[in-house]
């Protein structure tokens, strides 16, 4: 089982009994020798407020007073009288006091503390009675911070309503301090005060209706499109492929997929029936085959994994369980999005409690722009930097699409020098899902980012197009290309807008209103932040090197997220349906659409439906990572790929160090070439009953398969195993010894992509300066 380190960040003790080195070990001193500057949030309404609660001492006296008391209170185990400390108010955004800490009582005004408008005395705040007779219980930092949340502006004395009763345990009072703080001290921009100050903020815009595009104009971003087979996508992803042994990975998987409606991890699930590989595995097997491919022998390409509480057991077991599916430990990094933010339930932001335990908060999911700022406080990125990483890759918790177009993706953000490349897809005008844009405001600020498909067609309409969110007649497409969240930064930059910011980034709050005048809400809601809002923290030249690299998503993206019955109502509206069996047909069909680019004779499958979901369900191609990850290796694996004929019945699954020469299948084939062994094959033709996908939603079946609604049936399979003592099982020899041992033919090693030299190549970095770390 996993442990919790301070600051949430999950170590063991790994399979080589070494300890994973914590991302927090780095001494700050060797990264940056400035304090990282207080990140700027845009709000709705266009005024800047700050993210992180500076200098906003002017209530501090008071509160301190109040704090001092407590502290004194929790101290003796005595209850302290009722505090009434008086305040002095200006604006929301300027006086909120921080979380004040026992020093403070004794400070002296300094000039900041001096108000500078003096409005209205507020009426006097009281500390609930259940809270003053409770002190006893908490630490210093727990009463300073039942202080802070009790105190205006923050005004969350109900929280602890539930401690003037007799009956509650102290138990539970202690466990909703515990939620507190942990909840404090994972929110970047200033602990819950600060989440609360931004909430109602937020609230009070989308009360009033403000679009948060305001002052921006859209205009149609700049960026990469490409086609399968073009000179052009080989090209780039030649260039792309000198870059690919230098990444780092981020897999954002906190989500617990409460629309795919599976009781498990999402990571932990099938990608495919032919070889039932787990999404978590087949990502590793990837990381590993390209460094095994392409990394200098002395890198390990690092994964970092993004779980929340719902996820972080089920990760951890799943790894543990499979030995990490041959990743070294130390290669592996979990962060934890912790218990998520408080749910608020009217517009003063109030903190919901659970219904049905008056101790615990209502928290939500603060959304997967969690990331960026784990991967600061964890000192992830700087690591990466220091162990000379170029570029850090972010992706999605389950694409088995993922990886095809990295290389590509690559190229175009080393040969535009970009520091963010968002992988994206041909989308149709209005489709739902959100489109690039580069937004420009009035003091020529730029933005190449997402934006919301809901913001963009009124965004546009306001803007000077009309005809809103429409196709363009030469494309057939929308201008503004659909966002996968497939993302690349440059490492260096990446690193340095970090340090700047605390990658706090930007959140919006969409609360559903039961009334016309917008004052209820039809159930709790939260603040939300979104990992592709990146460019926002992004200034200077780095904000203008954004970019995309737009490739058809039956190439690079077919996530699982709906449950099968939403599938099949969007599958009739025309839209991808993101259900299990679509996944696991679009990865078999982007692997035969690869095939096919470079000649090989690959036949469709005629379509089927299983559950109500229609799909080209084969032949079923499973290309392990082993053997091939991306298009560029599969003309190295497959050189005479008009002598590779595949019907469509077929299932084939290819794993390691194999050339396939000449092949005429019909049927089910497994190719296995052990780790140090390599195979050629050729003139093979194989015949038989093959394997079929049966349909299956009964009940007792496993979680995994019902939601996908068949099974696959291994009736007959020809197995071909290249053995790394030379022997070869289920293929006839090529030549054979004196001894009867089969000789296979000789084979290259690895992989042997030829890499033309790059037209464009970045530059060196002058400074020899990596992230705010100096590399010596
Ligand atoms: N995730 C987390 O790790 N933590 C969280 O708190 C939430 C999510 P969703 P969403 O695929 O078409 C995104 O919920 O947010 C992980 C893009 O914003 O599946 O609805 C989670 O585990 C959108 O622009 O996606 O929409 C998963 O791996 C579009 O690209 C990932 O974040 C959309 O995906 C995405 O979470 C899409």
């Amino acid at each position: 089982m996993g442990k919790k380190s301070k600051k949430g960040q999950t170590t063991r003790q790994g399979k080589h009994q070494k300890r994973r080195p914590t991302s927090g070990t780095t001494n700050p001193t060797q990264i940056s020798a400035s304090k990282p500057n207080t990140p700027k949030r845009e709000t709705t309404e266009g005024e800047t407020v700050s993210s992180v609660n500076a200098n906003n001492n002017v209530n501090t006296n008071a509160a301190a007073a109040a704090v001092a008391m407590a502290l004194a209170a929790a101290k003796n185990g005595t209850p302290s009288p009722n505090l009434t400390p008086q305040f002095v108010t200006t604006t929301a955004a300027s006086t909120t006091p921080s979380t004040p800490t026992p020093t403070d009582a004794d400070a002296s005004p300094s000039p900041q503390d001096v108000p500078i408008a003096v409005a209205e005395p507020p009426p006097p705040a009281k500390l609930p009675p259940g809270l003053m007779s409770n002190l006893n219980l908490l630490t210093p930092n727990q009463v300073n911070l039942a202080t802070a949340l009790c105190l205006q502006p923050t005004n969350q004395g109900h929280l602890f309503a539930a401690w003037g009763d007799d009956a509650t345990p102290d138990a539970s009072k202690i466990a909703l301090m515990e939620q507190l703080e942990r909840m404090d001290k994972a929110y970047p921009s200033d602990g819950l005060a600060g989440y609360i100050r931004n909430a109602k903020v937020l609230l009070e815009s989308s009360r009033k209706g403000v679009n948060p595009l305001e002052g921006w104009k859209p205009q149609v971003p700049e960026g990469d499109t490409f086609t399968l087979g073009s000179d052009d996508y080989k090209f780039m992803e030649k260039v792309g492929m000198t870059q690919i042994g230098k990444c780092g990975f981020v897999l954002v998987a906190g989500g617990l997929g409460e629309r795919l409606g599976y009781g498990g991890i999402k990571l932990g699930l099938p990608t495919e029936m032919t070889t039932e590989t787990a999404y978590l595995k087949y990502y590793i097997e990837t990381i590993l085959a390209i460094q095994s491919r392409y990394s200098e022998p002395d890198i390990k390409l690092p994964l970092c994994i993004m779980v929340s509480n719902d996820t972080n057991q089920g990760t951890i077991e799943l790894l543990e369980a499979n030995d990490y599916f041959g990743m070294d430990c130390d290669q592996i990094t979990i962060v934890q999005q912790g218990d998520g933010v408080p749910a608020l339930q009217d517009n003063d932001a109030t903190i919901a409690m659970d219904s049905n335990d008056p101790c615990k908060i209502q928290a939500k999911p603060h959304g997967h722009g969690d990331i960026h700022s784990l991967l600061h406080s964890h000192r992830v990125a700087l690591n990466w930097c220091k162990k000379g990483l170029e570029w850090v890759i972010f992706f999605q918790d389950t694409n088995g699409l993922a990886f095809h177009t990295l290389p590509l993706a690559l190229g175009v953000s080393n040969s535009r020098n970009l520091v963010m490349n968002s992988i994206a897809v041909p989308r149709k005008g209005k489709q739902a899902v959100g489109g690039i844009a580069t937004l420009v405001n009035e003091s020529g600020e730029e933005r190449t980012i997402n934006v919301e498909y809901n913001q963009l067609d009124p965004l546009l309409r306001a803007s000077g197009f009309p005809d809103g969110d429409v196709n363009d007649p030469k494309t057939g497409f929308s201008p503004f290309p659909g966002n996968i969240n497939q993302l690349l930064f440059k490492l260096k930059p990446y690193a340095e807008a970090l340090l700047r910011t605390n990658g706090a980034m930007p959140e919006f709050v969409n609360p559903k209103y039961a009334d016309e005048a917008k004052s209820v809400f039809k159930k709790p809601t939260r603040l939300e932040c979104m990992m592709q809002d990146f460019p926002t923290v992004l200034s200077g030249d780095a904000a203008k090197r954004v970019g995309f690299t737009s490739i058809a998503a039956d190439l690079c993206f077919s996530p699982v997220k709906n449950a099968t019955a939403d599938g099949v109502k969007l599958q009739l509206k025309g839209t991808a349906p993101g259900v299990a069996a679509t996944g696991e047909a679009d990865q078999y069909g982007a692997i035969r659409k690869i095939m096919a680019s470079i000649g090989c004779k690959v036949e469709d499958a005629p379509e089927s439906t299983f559950d109500g979901i229609k799909v080209i369900a084969g032949p079923e191609i499973v290309l392990k990572p082993s053997f091939a990850v991306c298009p560029a290796e599969y003309t190295s694996r497959f050189p005479n790929p008009s002598k590779v004929i595949i019907s469509g019945r077929s299932s084939l699954v290819i794993e390691g160090n194999v050339t396939i020469e000449s092949l005429t299948l019909d049927g089910a084939l497994t190719i296995e070439c052990e780790d140090g062994a390599s195979g050629v094959i050729s003139e093979l033709s194989v015949k038989n009953k093959g394997w079929e996908k049966m349909e299956d939603i009964t009940d007792s079946s496993p979680e995994y398969i019902r939601i996908r609604g068949y099974k696959m049936k291994k009736i007959e399979t020809r197995q071909i195993v290249f053995k790394k003592d030379g022997t070869v099982v289920g293929y006839p020899p090529a030549a054979t010894t004196s001894s009867g041992v089969v000789a296979p033919a000789a084979t290259p090693s690895s992989v042997v992509v030829e890499l033309n030299q790059p037209e464009k190549r970045e530059a060196a970095n002058a400074d020899n300066f990596c992230g705010g770390c100096v590399i010596s």
